[in-house]
């Protein structure tokens, strides 16, 4: 495709940005999407790549000049479970990673700007079922703070430095061709890898512990569905409730059960019960497919099957390999 976009992903060889930068380059080509990481990785071998500490005010600018960069996709950060143990570090990433990259919008130097917020903003006073898009927020993770002050500044960037910010708050994402990491919905990948590998699982949610869950065909389509929408039909820049599909271990578990029916699992919960447990069980997304023609296309069972069917191919040619 030509195009005359040039995007730049940062934090590009984590959970979401490996698959979005795949499907990016499918669409705009190979050369228009840079990715990048604060270290080197395996993504290199396959397109443009940099080395960004999103930190590094100076080693951004460069970077985005030298490659005429018009769209910025911020996806550096320290997850929920992660940022418990470091909080300090968590928000000056967090947050100072997003004010670098609105600055370079504010001075024009970029025209479009996407970064995820979370679930997490929402905290245990907010109504747990259907949770509407204005509602109590009251974080109570480190993680979920920064989300929420993120929120309000995308807003206040748009409000009043004309910001072409888009956002969406993730729900725990689920992929194959990607590891999560840091996150307390992470159990949600963990037990098909270790289903397909060992059989069983130690899950660290409690059984009934039901969060909101998108597979990751869905986020990915979400993400660039957002960030191509006309911008008269973005009419909330703080950030979108999105939802996909509810579940709890004990769901999955049973879904899980249909394709390796000898799987076992059992419970153990540690300190990201806790997180879990201040987060909504589901979201209410009409805003999303009001606004901008949101629609989710896999449910609990279409998501398992096609994680099962890929997990397992994966399996097969490491085998042979
Ligand atoms: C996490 O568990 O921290 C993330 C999220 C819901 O934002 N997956």
């Amino acid at each position: 495709m030509r195009t005359s976009e040039k995007i730049l992903v940062i934090g590009s060889s984590g959970q979401i940005g490996i698959e979005l930068v795949e499907n990016l380059r499918n669409i705009y080509g190979i050369d228009n999407v840079i990715a990048s990481d604060i270290k080197v990785t395996e993504q290199a071998k396959d397109g443009p790549f940099e080395v960004i500490d999103v930190l590094n005010t100076q080693n951004l600018l460069e970077i985005v000049k030298r490659h005429n960069i018009n769209q910025v996709y911020l996806l550096a950060a320290l997850l929920s479970a992660t940022a418990e143990k470091n909080p300090k570090f968590a928000w000056d990433l967090n947050m100072i990673g997003l004010f670098n990259v609105l600055d370079l919008a504010k001075e024009k130097i970029i025209s479009k700007v996407y970064w995820p917020s979370s679930i997490a903003v929402f905290g245990p006073n907010t109504p747990k079922v259907n949770t509407p898009q204005y509602t109590i927020m009251e974080p109570s993770t480190v993680y979920g703070i920064s989300k929420q002050a993120g929120e309000r500044w995308c807003e206040y960037y748009y409000n009043k430095y004309n910001v072409d910010v888009r956002s969406l708050r993730y729900p725990g994402l689920i992929g194959w061709k990607s590891a999560p990491g840091g996150g307390t919905t992470d159990y949600a990948v963990h037990i098909f890898h270790e289903a397909i590998k060992t059989g069983s699982y130690e899950c660290f949610l409690s059984e009934n512990t039901t969060l909101p869950m998108m597979y990751m065909p869905d986020a990915i389509k979400a993400t660039i569905g957002i960030m191509q929408a006309d911008p008269d039909k973005i009419k909330i820049r703080s950030s979108y409730n999105l939802s996909g599909l509810s579940f709890s271990p004990k769901d999955i578990a049973i879904e899980i059960k249909k394709h390796i029916p000898n799987f076992s699992i059992s419970y153990k919960s540690d300190s990201r019960q806790f997180i879990a447990d201040s987060w909504p069980q589901s979201i209410d997304s009409s805003m999303a497919a009001e606004h901008w023609n949101w629609k989710p296309e896999f449910d609990l069972i279409g998501m398992t099957n096609d994680m099962i069917k890929n997990l397992k191919k994966c399996t097969e040619s490491e085998t042979y390999m």
